[in-house]
């Protein structure tokens, strides 16, 4: 498994995203991913499915020292005192001592981000979280947070994908030694049926997922696609035995535009 570098964190490249993963599905899923060799796990307090995360890590029976495992902490919850209460919580039901990555899931402009990112330093520095950093935040939010913060932060967690340009986000991390980790990176299923992709796929005897997924990995960035079918479990992971010509890379690259959005919430920033 590969691992993407930044600042001191070494995240696996690829992992499983568990948004709107609940239950008993949720629990059986992150075992069956850690069982197939998946190595990063992503939940948040506000997916609700942090217990059922926690459980399916003791039923895979994996190191803890071998699994990084994100989770975030929800924009309510930024006043520093609430901030610390809320990471603990997320321990609590997790049932674990510290998380590798804690994330700032959105920003809250109604809560000073320099306030919110010390409280977010302090939890790190009391071994509640080994790394630090934002989800969800544009150019002008990154900059103002590494300017605030005390400390590295290690990504930004951002939706990406083919039909998605991040160029600017992705510069942005890479100027302050940050990872972009991409969710929803096949589009929530939808990348299967592109035909571009899967003419694409069909040279390397890849499908179109796989070939979304490498396109990511290959740029360096961190890609945490989510399901709930084992089949793609194993089909997600399975793009470490091939290489995309510069070719390939520059024609999906090419298919990115701003109106690719897919999570754009009434809360969202203003996307630049
Ligand atoms: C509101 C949740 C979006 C993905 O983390």
């Amino acid at each position: 498994m590969l691992f993407v570098e930044a600042n001191g964190a070494k995240i696996p490249a690829i992992g499983l995203g568990t948004w709107e993963l609940r239950g008993r599905t949720c629990a059986r899923i992150v075992e069956q991913a850690l069982r197939l060799g998946y190595r990063h796990i992503d939940t948040a307090q506000m997916y609700d499915n942090e217990r059922e995360v926690g459980e399916g890590l003791r039923a895979a029976g994996v190191k803890r020292d071998q699994v990084f495992l994100t989770t975030k902490v929800w924009p309510s919850h930024f006043a520093p005192h609430d901030l610390e209460r809320s990471a603990k919580e997320s321990l609590v039901r997790l049932r674990l001592t510290e998380v590798d990555l804690l994330l700032l899931h959105w920003p809250n402009p109604q809560v000073p981000l320099v306030e919110t990112l010390g409280a977010l330093s302090r939890v790190r520095q009391q071994g509640l979280a080994r790394h630090i950093g934002v989800s969800n935040f544009t150019v002008a939010l990154i900059e103002e947070a590494v300017a605030a913060c005390p400390e590295p932060l290690v990504c930004d967690q951002v939706e990406y994908h083919p039909y998605l340009d991040q160029t600017k986000v992705k510069e942005a991390c890479a100027r302050h030694g940050m990872a972009l980790v991409a969710y929803s990176p096949v589009v929530r299923g939808r990348i299967k049926s592109d035909r571009a992709l899967q003419r694409i796929g069909d040279r390397y005897r890849k499908t179109a997922a796989q070939i979304c997924l490498r396109w990511l990995v290959q740029q360096g960035v961190a890609a945490i696609p989510r399901t709930s079918r084992l089949e793609r479990l194993s089909e997600n992971i399975e793009i470490f035995d091939f290489e995309l010509s510069d070719e390939d890379m520059q024609e999906i690259s090419a298919m990115g535009s701003a109106a690719g959005r897919l999570t754009d919430f009434g809360f969202a920033p203003k996307w630049d």
